[in-house]
């Protein structure tokens, strides 16, 4: 099909092997061999694994909320942060300034009392704090739950597993797992690859429960390394280095039935590849497109880290709803964390 080779490109093409049905899902292509969630709560299901998340959870949640503090897990969103390379910078723009009437608009001269300001905002989805949708990613033609590729279109967006079905999700009980002090590397070593041990000592080692429906929030340390004058190769080595969660950490949500995982790196995962003869990102493919496990990437731990160390309480109360973009395949939000 022209695809056979990394980054080299062909105009051969041949038909794929498999069907579409009626309902834009793959039949006789990829199906997940591994663990998956295709199909546990319906075959149209479009939430994955915040299904786990339901009133009880979101009760439970707000029962830790003790000292009303909140912190905010988002970056600001300006040319300065961390950002892949093909994701452009921000672009926040004036469409009317008061300043504007101030020195005299035709709006002024029809009003001179009343003025205002408005502006616009332009920014990749994935450029900042976000929330990887499922049809984010794509893995030999199929998304989460078995829907085709096709599904997602430049004209028409995602008319599947677009963000729109997250905007009453993401609000439930999260536990802080603080890799980097349990493992005593702050930051962790690039590349470090973090498996289900690691994490079931980092959860003994806070003290913390991990509960069904659980976000879990994995911090690294890595963002502080982050330099917004690197060189395009800088950026690379940067990015290319990321420490991150394993294919067997995977595992270790499936045992614990998390309902999303985020982190404060590019990608969640270790971006060394751990097997380079696997499939090319395989914590995404095996998170978002097996199991429907939303990841959330770019997020900014460490002074609820350091809080969550002061008080030795790691659980706590977020709400972290996505924009309500229909058909986006991803989204940039301000998680709050509330103790
Ligand atoms: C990809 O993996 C393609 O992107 P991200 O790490 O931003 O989710």
């Amino acid at each position: 099909m022209g695809r056979e080779d990394y980054a080299r490109y062909a105009t051969s093409w041949s038909a794929p092997d498999y069907s579409v049905d009626d309902n834009g899902k793959v039949v006789g292509g990829y199906e997940p061999e591994g663990p998956n969630n295709w199909g546990r709560w319906g075959d149209d299901d479009q939430r994955g694994t915040q299904n786990l998340i339901g009133p009880d959870q979101r009760v439970r949640a707000a029962s830790l909320v003790q000292s009303g503090k909140v912190f905010s897990l988002a970056l600001p969103i300006d040319a300065s942060g961390p950002r892949f390379h093909t994701r452009p910078a921000p672009l926040h723009w004036f469409l009317m300034a008061g300043s504007d009437q101030v020195v005299g608009s035709p709006y002024s001269a029809a009003d001179p009392d009343f003025q205002w300001n408005d502006d616009m905002f332009q920014m990749p989805l994935q450029g900042s704090t976000q929330w990887d949708g499922f049809a984010h990613v794509i893995y030999r033609d199929t998304m989460y739950n078995g829907y085709w590729a096709g599904n997602v279109t430049a004209f028409g967006g995602a008319s599947v597993l677009g963000m729109e079905n997250h905007r009453e999700s993401f609000v439930g009980r999260a536990v802080l797992l603080d890799l980097a002090r349990s493992e005593g590397s702050d930051p962790l070593a690039p590349a470090t690859v973090i498996d289900s041990a690691m994490l079931d000592r980092c959860a003994e080692a806070q003290g913390s429960s991990v509960e069904p429906g659980d976000i879990a929030l994995i911090r690294t340390g890595y963002m502080a390394l982050w330099d917004p004058s690197f060189t395009p190769d800088q950026q690379g080595e940067y990015f290319g280095g990321s420490p991150g969660l394993g294919v067997d950490a995977l595992n270790w949500c499936d045992r614990n039935d998390i309902s999303a995982v985020a982190s404060d790196t590019i990608a969640v995962e270790v971006m060394v590849p751990e097997d380079p003869t696997a499939r090319k990102h395989p914590v995404h493919c095996g998170a978002l497109v097996d199991r429907g496990l939303p990841l959330g990437e770019f997020w900014v731990l460490d002074d609820l880290a350091a809080d969550c160390a002061a008080d030795s309480r790691h659980e706590f109360m977020l709400v972290a709803p996505p924009l309500n973009i229909p058909g986006a395949v991803g989204s940039p939000l301000n998680p709050i964390a509330i103790k």
